[in-house]
């Protein structure tokens, strides 16, 4: 099966099995995933929502626990994985090198993601998604996520590997592709962060089966914050790469200058870490000094790269519609651009949610001065609803709306609601997150299941204006939900019973 080539009819691509199996097994379960996550995101939101206030107390923690791990953890990692095969073998049009270790690392995913799941369900881990000591979940928990983790650590290295060999190859001539480039930085990213995964988790795992007797809350947070933010910042980097390789794909889009795009990755890797400190702004550890600096400049360098993204993307697209003639007034070719097209429109609500709701949001509540009154609101996760689900997973769909006819040889069910599905989903999304950020404002508490403190002893009222808020929450996350299954169905449907393309 190794080393059998096609030429894939709509990209061009020359696919190689064993690469081409890769790709299709980590989409898969990554949507297997989301299908988990997005059924516990909606059970939590129509809790969240005071007037259905629908889950027991004991089953919001441990579906929210549920959720962050499905959806945050599970679906973007598969989805990043396959994305990992696809940038350095199909789009380099070579094999997969070492399909046995991303077999491997795709077999310890699975076990470690299981695992995991048992033990939440068994009701051995309610720590959320950050199982912050000293709240200590069943060591099977924690042996999962190490499996997770090691199972993606084999397969971001595999990158490297790739297009080690590709070179020699000759698949390339002294740089990779963009798309792959970016990948590159996340693989980069992936492998620090890990590292930060493996010194706090295999701590953690220790003392939960009482071989180290303590660990330091303040020592978790800080070495937590080195996995957990930077771990962003792959999905970012991801993102961001297939935003070039859709708008590539669909509009035949070349970045204006490829060498600012691929400086701006470079930024990621240098300075994303840094911006790792506004999880950390309410702990003693830093002086405030340090955290002014760190959060009103630092940040700004990781800030900055995506900003460049945002402008060379659209640049990109508009200068290759112009080219096409769409050059009537200023924005003629905006209105031209292929709308219609699911994997298009997907990226390009991606780069509006990520840039007006998670990016902007995340610049204000990441600054010292501002973090303190958003701080643990539900304002957080209004924010960063905007990047990881309105950014990377909406993007992460596009692309998939391409894998499929590409990969799976498959072509779309239901074309006509494929058209309209990112626009529910990030319709849904936006309210969902503004909901979100606006009831934060209010001081609505993130990870709480009674905000009428009903039975408490003294008696708590927000502003009545919280009562939109909290049902924009639930409208949007029913919206988005509805938006999640129809993909779910596409993308399943399709490749179990799309019409054979090929
Ligand atoms: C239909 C889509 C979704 C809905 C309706 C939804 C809704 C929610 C709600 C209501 C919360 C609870 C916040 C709280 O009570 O504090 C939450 C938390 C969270 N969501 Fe989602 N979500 C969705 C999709 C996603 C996706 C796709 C991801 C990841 C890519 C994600 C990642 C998270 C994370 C990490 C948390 C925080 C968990 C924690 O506090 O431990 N969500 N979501
Ligand atoms: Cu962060």
């Amino acid at each position: 099966m190794d080393g059998e080539f096609r030429v894939c009819s709509s990209t061009g691509f020359r696919i190689e099995r064993s690469a081409e199996a890769l790709v299709r097994w980590n989409i898969i379960a990554a949507i297997l995933c989301l299908v988990v996550g997005g059924l516990m995101g909606f059970l939590v939101a129509i809790t969240r929502w005071p007037s259905v206030h629908f889950l027991s107390l004991q089953n919001y923690y441990r579906f929210l626990t549920l959720h962050g791990i499905d959806a945050l953890l599970a679906w973007i990692i598969f989805f990043e994985i396959a994305l990992v095969h696809y940038t350095s073998s199909v789009m380099l049009n070579v094999r997969s090198y070492a399909p046995m270790l991303g077999w491997v690392g795709f077999g310890l995913m699975l076990i470690g993601g299981a695992i995991i799941n048992i033990v939440v369900l068994a009701g051995g881990a309610d720590v959320m998604f950050t199982s912050y000591v000293p709240l200590k979940a069943h060591p099977l928990y924690y042996l999962g996520v190490i499996l997770f983790a090691v199972g993606a650590l084999v397969g971001f290295s595999l990158f490297f590997y790739n297009v080690v060999r590709a070179k020699k190859d000759g698949a390339y001539k002294r740089t990779l592709p963009l798309g792959t480039f970016g990948v590159g930085a996340a693989c980069i990213i992936a492998v620090l962060t890990l590292a930060h995964g493996a010194a706090i988790m295999i701590p953690t795992f220790l003392w939960s089966l009482d071989v180290i007797k303590n660990i330091d809350p303040s020592i978790y947070r800080l070495v937590f914050w080195g996995l957990g933010h930077p771990s962003q910042q792959i999905n970012v980097c991801a993102m961001v790469a297939v935003w070039y390789v859709v708008t590539a794909l669909t509009t035949g889009a070349k970045p204006v200058n490829e060498k600012l795009s691929r400086t701006a990755f470079v930024l990621y890797i240098f300075f994303i870490n840094v911006a790792s400190e506004h999880h950390l702004l309410v702990d003693p550890v830093f002086s405030p000094w340090h955290k002014v600096i760190n959060t009103s400049y630092m940040m700004h360098l990781a800030v900055f790269a995506s900003m460049v993204h945002a402008f060379a993307v659209p640049a990109a697209v508009e200068v290759v519609l112009r080219e096409k003639g769409y050059t009537k007034g200023l924005f003629e070719w905006l209105k031209k651009a292929p709308w219609g097209n699911p994997a298009f429109s997907a990226v390009a609500l991606s780069i509006l949610l990520f840039g007006f709701i998670g990016g902007i949001s995340g610049v204000i509540f990441g600054t010292e001065q501002f973090n303190i009154i958003r701080h643990n609101t539900f304002a957080i996760p209004g924010h960063f609803h905007g990047t990881v689900v309105g950014g990377t997973t909406l993007a992460f769909m596009g692309l998939s709306y391409l894998l499929i006819p590409s990969l799976f040889r498959r072509s779309l069910i239901m074309p006509g609601v494929a058209k309209l599905q990112p626009y529910i989903y990030g319709i849904g999304i936006a309210i969902l997150a503004i909901g979100m950020m606006s009831a934060g404002s209010f001081g609505v508490p993130r990870r709480h299941y009674d905000i009428t403190f009903s039975g408490a002893p003294f008696s708590f009222t927000f502003d009545p204006a919280i009562d939109m808020f909290m049902s924009m929450v639930g409208i949007g996350g029913i919206l988005a939900v509805i938006g999640g299954v129809l993909y779910i169905v596409i993308s399943l449907g399709s490749i179990l019973g799309g019409e054979r393309t090929e």
